[in-house]
Parts: structure tokens; C-alpha cells; sequence
């Protein structure tokens, strides 16, 4: 409800968000139309700020990621969501943009997502585009797919949207929504592994293994049936049932990658460290899940009042890691800074 700054510039601020039920594989790489639907929680951690300003003159847009022009691929995409941006207002003008994530870029920590949710608030205000949470939801994922998650705290779903019909339709029903849940107490114990960027994009590795792998098809039919028992299981405020689907729906989706050609892997001898300890925090009555993404990081759900014995147990199975303890975090919005 806040007011973008002036007229022609906005700033926003967006949180990353982990997906519970995984996103991986795309049916329209053009429009980011996913073959399955996902659900996430939004972090309270590693917040993105991006200021979108309208300038002047002819030239190209000016991005700045982190203090330092953005470059290659990153620069690229970013470009090309405020061209769409500027063809949905009808407007014309080059943006100076200034995103700061105070995450790991391209680490499998979801800076993606804040990235281009915050993007989206910013430049849908600057532009004078007046879009609700829905239409931003939708707009976001453009710019990737799992950043339409984080324009809502909490628990979210991302709808895929139908099969059948014209890309309109298709665009118009592939958008996130709060989920309802009872009451839930939970925190994601994150342990940094490795903060380097992944070796295959999210999105190359996305492909391979949409194109390749015998267990993609699968895995997508199961992880319909993990969104149906993981909604019941938040709407019943079951975190131990949250966090046993979460489990093998990410340890599922790690498995298509494995199985593809030639195999994606991201996870490490240090996740795998990590999972052991989660395992024998479980035996010990702890009720401690994890999810991996993108790269060999491990997020631990579990209680609250948990967190900090898993986050103990962490640190000392990954002695050189870097865990910290983040809860549910606020959907993407203007801010005034
Ligand atoms: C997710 N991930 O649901 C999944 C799980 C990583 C593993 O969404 O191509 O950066 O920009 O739509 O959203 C990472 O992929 O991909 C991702 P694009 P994105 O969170």
C-alpha cells in the first residue's frame, strides 16, 4: 500500500523463498510455464533491494547488481523483463536499476527469486503499471520462475496454469497464492556448504533433464500427488508430514537431475554429511527434514524450538559451513528507502 517514491521511480524489497515442493522443468521456456505446480515458504533471511529508476535520453538500460555493472547472461535477463515491462505499460524509457541481494549470487539460494520479485514491484511502479499481488505474481515469473513465489509471505503455491489452450490462457493461470495453513511453527536451519556459483544454471540443467531423464516424467506425476498430501499436511498444522514430503519430493527431484544425460549434480560429500546428521537427529526424536535445490546447500526444516539444537548438529557435521537460522518471511513490496 506504500507509495513509489516519485513519479517514474520506485524502490521494493523482496525475500527469497525455498521450495517445499519443488519446481523443476518448464513446458514454455518463453513464457516460464512449469510442468508442475510448486510451494514454497518465503524467508525472513537474505532480503533483495532494487530501486528502478526512469532516465532520459536513448541508450541502454543501467544495472547495477550489488554495486558493479551487471554483465553477461545476468544483464541480459534483466533487460529483456524490462522490455517486457515497458511493452505492457506502453512506455518507453531506459531504467537505471540498483539491485543489491545480501545473498550469494547463483548459489542455489534463491536469489532468483527475490531478484526478480523485487524487480517486478520496483519496475511495475516506476512504469505506472498498477498491477494487484496476482498480476506482479505472474509478472515476476517471467523473470524467473520460482521468483512468482516471493510477492507473498508465508506459504505459497504456484499454480502451473492449463495445458490446453492459447498462451494468453496459459499466462493468465500460472500465477502464486497464499496457502492456508493452521497454526505452524517451523524454521529452515540453512547450511551454507558452498556460497559459489553452481556449475550448470538452474535453468541448462532444467532442460537436460526435462529432455533427458527417464525419471522426469515420474517424478512430476508424484509430485502432484506430494502437493495434495503437503496442502492437507499445512492445513492441519503437521510439521513433521510438511517436512517428510518436502524430503522426498527434493530428494526426488535431485534423482531426475542424477538420471539425466549427461547427469547434473549439485549435491556434495558435505550435503551428504549434512543428511546423515539430519537422519540421526530424526532417530534422536527431532522432527528435521531437509531440501536441497540448485546446489549442494541443505535448508533443515523443523520447530522452532528446535532450531538451534539442529543448528548445532549442523555446524558440527560441516565444520566449514556456514548455517544460520531463518522462519517465515514477508511477501515482496514497495518500501521507502
Ligand atoms: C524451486 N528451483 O522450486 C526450484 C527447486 C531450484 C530447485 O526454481 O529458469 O531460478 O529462472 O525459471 O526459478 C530455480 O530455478 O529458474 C528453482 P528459472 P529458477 O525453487
Amino acid at each position: 500500500p506504500q507509495e513509489q517514491d516519485s513519479p517514474g521511480s520506485a524502490t521494493a524489497v523482496a525475500h527469497p523463498n525455498i521450495a517445499l515442493i519443488k519446481y523443476w522443468g518448464k513446458r514454455d521456456e518463453r513464457l516460464i510455464l512449469p510442468v508442475t505446480d510448486s510451494l514454497s515458504m518465503t524467508l525472513d533471511v537474505f532480503p533483495t533491494t532494487t530501486s528502478v529508476r526512469l532516465a532520459a535520453g536513448a541508450g541502454p538500460d543501467e544495472v547495477t547488481l550489488n554495486g558493479r555493472p551487471a554483465e553477461g547472461e545476468a544483464g541480459r535477463r534483466i533487460t529483456a523483463f524490462l522490455d517486457l515491462v515497458r511493452q505492457s505499460a506502453g512506455r518507453t524509457e531506459r531504467a537505471v536499476v540498483d539491485t543489491r541481494n545480501t545473498v550469494p549470487t547463483g548459489a542455489g539460494l534463491a536469489s532468483s527469486a527475490s531478484g526478480f520479485a523485487a524487480l517486478a514491484v520496483a519496475a511495475a511502479a516506476a512504469y505506472g503499471l498498477d498491477l494487484d499481488a496476482t498480476a506482479l505474481s505472474r509478472l515476476a515469473r517471467r523473470g524467473s520462475g520460482s521468483a512468482s513465489r516471493s510477492l507473498f509471505g508465508g506459504f505459497a503455491v504456484w499454480h502451473a496454469g492449463p495445458e490446453h489452450g492459447t498462451d494468453a490462457d496459459a499466462d493468465a493461470g500460472s500465477y502464486a497464492e497464499p496457502v492456508p495453513t493452521a497454526a505452524l511453527d517451523p524454521a529452515l536451519v540453512i547450511a551454507v556448504v558452498n556460497a559459489g556459483p553452481k556449475p550448470v544454471s538452474s535453468r541448462e540443467a532444467m532442460r537436460r533433464t526435462v529432455d533427458t531423464s527417464p525419471l522426469y516424467r515420474p517424478w512430476a506425476a508424484s509430485s502432484k500427488d506430494d502437493l495434495v498430501e503437503m496442502r492437507a499436511a499445512l492445513g492441519r498444522g503437521d510439521l513433521t508430514a510438511v517436512g517428510e514430503i518436502a524430503e522426498r519430493n527434493a530428494l526426488g527431484m535431485h534423482a531426475t537431475m542424477l538420471a539425466a544425460r549427461p547427469a547434473v549434480r549439485y549435491l556434495s560429500p558435505a550435503t551428504v554429511t549434512v543428511l546423515d546428521r539430519v537422519l540421526q537427529l530424526r532417530q534422536a526424536g527431532i522432527a528435521a527434514y531437509a531440501t536441497m535445490d540448485a546446489g549442494p546447500n541443505v535448508k533443515v526444516l523443523c520447530p522452532r524450538a528446535d532450531a538451534q539444537r539442529v543448528a548445532d548438529a549442523v555446524r558440527d557435521a560441516a565444520p566449514d559451513s556456514t548455517v544460520l537460522v531463518a522462519g517465515p518471511g514477508p511477501g515482496a513490496r514497495l518500501s521507502d528507502e
